[in-house]
């Protein structure tokens, strides 16, 4: 038998994993197992930033439900790929960090890029470790894969000192475990199920809430069954959008704020009672509301509010005991029941006050109005990533989702600088799909370089800069001294993207949008539309001061 080197080892064990891309930057002492995994038929993106590179693989696990899998350099590199677990750890994706780290007999006497790596990773990971010996890597991989995938996913970081990377074994004496299979599937206690049904059936005000987790456990057939059965009406979570097309009969989303909080019965799928979510508490929810929940997580049951009735496994596969329940016994909610006229009536009047603010043509534009052309120039399958808050937020609403897993943005962390290395994850992953990215100027900035990435890759993302010229608001001119949140008035960012190949446009007014969207969307190219937009823009007002905290 030949004898191999610890990066093929490594390589092969990621591809027999069913690990088919990987993201990074290279740099002691990783450099060859970029090389070998490229010989092993992983596609190979290399990034500008760590922080990035471990961004798109948290995304490319929750797109692909395998873990998405980052490669980092040690020390430096590693510490910037802890940003990329903890985004994947708030928002429970599997993926995988690999850090190089400096030969083991060098520990603890200042060697080169030297760091505790794996007790800086542990808070955000379910697994933190090392393998001891180059024959056993298969096995720690094959365990990391394991443990981003099963129970609620999450990340795992694998620590590849420089002594295992550079060993050299026999082949033979390399144990290769099998492929991880996917996540077993569990369903949920039956009497749990009749619980369930039994809360649903008996309130006056229900409401579904369509989480990404749903997206995640690809239940989104099971999940319009049983909103068509029911006749319930449903709102998505920010990333549970597309679960069920936006525009089914029974979203509620544009009368949100309403029917969460007049609803007597909610049904969490896939959906945590976290900040997103106001933790389900007044002002945002009925102080007696009841609480219905499927989690993958047993221990996400009761967090901020007791449950009424626990749906603990796989969304898909209770979502098929419920359906098949309601096969048994039909049941559907009244449509012409007050709750239903009540929800309706406010969407009707939410409606009028947003239509009005996407139709006004004035110049400098506003955040409904960009958005508005951004959603009739894109595709109706495409994926849509977006950052920022202003953008984001508003964008949440006027930006149609009609498949799952086709939006990707800040999530449960928060964080600004995913965009880019989401919209990359996306395009590498689904080649297939249009991805547009809609960002906010500053959000831009965090993973701004990463235009080069996709142009070297020549992925032709549309990224579009909604630019007001700082954090949240911006100003006309700088002042002196430059105010905290401002960034540099009317800045170019379309130009950076021309710098790699990449094409760029500059809008600002409706006409010069529309016809930039127009063309940057049909480009084979990667393209920046940079459109100027009232630095002191805003979003509709609110109705009351706790939705904008
Ligand atoms: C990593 C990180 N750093 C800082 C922040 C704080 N923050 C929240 S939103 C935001 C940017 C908002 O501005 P922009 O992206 O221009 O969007 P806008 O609201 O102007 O549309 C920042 C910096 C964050 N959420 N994440």
């Amino acid at each position: 038998m030949a004898e191999i080197d610890g990066n093929t080892v490594i390589a092969r064990s990621l591809k027999q994993q069913g690990i088919e891309t990987l993201f990074g930057v290279v740099g002691f002492p990783v450099f060859g197992i970029a090389s070998a995994a490229q010989n092993e038929g992983i596609r190979y993106f290399g990034f500008r930033n760590e922080q990035a590179a471990s961004y798109a693989a948290g995304a490319a696990g929750y797109l692909t439900g395998r873990p998405g899998a980052c490669l980092a350099v040690s020390g430096p590199g590693m510490i910037h790929g802890i940003a990329g677990l903890a985004n994947a750890w708030s928002n429970c994706w599997p993926m995988l960090l690999f850090g190089g780290a400096n030969d083991s007999y060098q520990n603890e006497q200042g060697a080169f890029q030297e760091a505790p790596q794996i007790e800086a990773a542990r808070p955000f990971v379910k697994l933190s470790t090392r393998p001891d010996r180059l024959s056993r890597v298969p096995g720690y991989i094959e365990k990391a894969v394991r443990t981003a995938l099963y129970g609620r996913p999450g990340a795992v970081y694998v620590d590849l000192p420089n002594d295992i990377i550079s060993d050299r074994i026999d082949e033979q004496d390399v144990v290769w475990p099998a492929r991880c299979p996917d996540a077993p599937k569990s369903l949920a206690d039956p009497q749990a199920i009749e619980a369930a049904l039994a809360a649903l059936r008996g309130a006056k005000r229900p409401l579904v809430i369509v989480g990404k987790g749903a997206a995640y456990a690809r239940a989104e057939a099971g999940v319009r069954r049983f909103l068509d059965a029911t006749q319930l009406p449903f709102l998505p979570s920010p990333m549970g959008k597309g679960v069920v097309p936006d525009d089914h009969p029974n979203s509620v989303a544009p009368a949100r704020s309403h029917a969460l909080q007049q609803a007597d019965v909610v049904f969490l799928i896939g959906a945590r009672l976290n900040w997103i979510m106001h933790f389900g508490l007044p002002p945002r929810f009925a102080k007696d509301v009841r609480i219905v929940q499927l989690d993958v997580a047993a221990e996400e049951i009761g967090t901020n509010v007791p449950t009424e009735a626990a749906l603990v496994g796989d969304a898909d596969a209770i979502m098929g005991q419920l359906n098949a329940a309601l096969d048994d016994e039909p049941w559907s909610f009244e449509a012409d029941s007050g709750w239903w006229r009540d929800l309706r009536d406010k969407m009707e009047e939410n409606h009028k006050v947003v239509a009005a603010m996407m139709e006004d043509d004035a110049v400098p534009m506003g955040y409904y109005r960009v958005l508005r052309e951004i959603r009739d120039w894109t595709p109706r399958d495409a994926i849509v990533c977006s950052e920022g808050a202003n953008t984001m937020d508003i964008g949440r609403s006027v930006l149609p989702n009609y498949e799952a897993r086709h939006r990707l943005d800040a999530g449960s962390f928060g964080t600004m600088g995913v965009g880019l290395a989401f919209a990359i994850a996306a395009a590498a992953v689904r080649p297939e799909k249009k991805v547009v990215c809609v960002e906010g100027d500053s959000a831009f900035g965090f993973s701004g370089m990463e235009v080069e990435t996709a142009c070297r890759h020549r992925l032709p993302i549309t990224f579009v800069v909604v630019n007001n010229n700082g954090i949240g608001q911006g100003v006309e001119n700088l002042g002196d001294p430059v105010p905290p949140h401002v960034y540099t008035p009317g800045a170019r960012y379309d130009r950076v993207i021309e710098a790699f190949g990449g094409k760029g446009y500059f809008a600002t007014t409706p006409e010069e949008l529309r016809q930039s969207l127009k063309e940057a969307v049909e480009s084979p190219l990667p393209t920046i539309v940079n459109v100027l937009i009232d630095p002191k823009a805003t979003r509709k007002p609110q109705k009351f001061d706790w939705l904008t905290r």
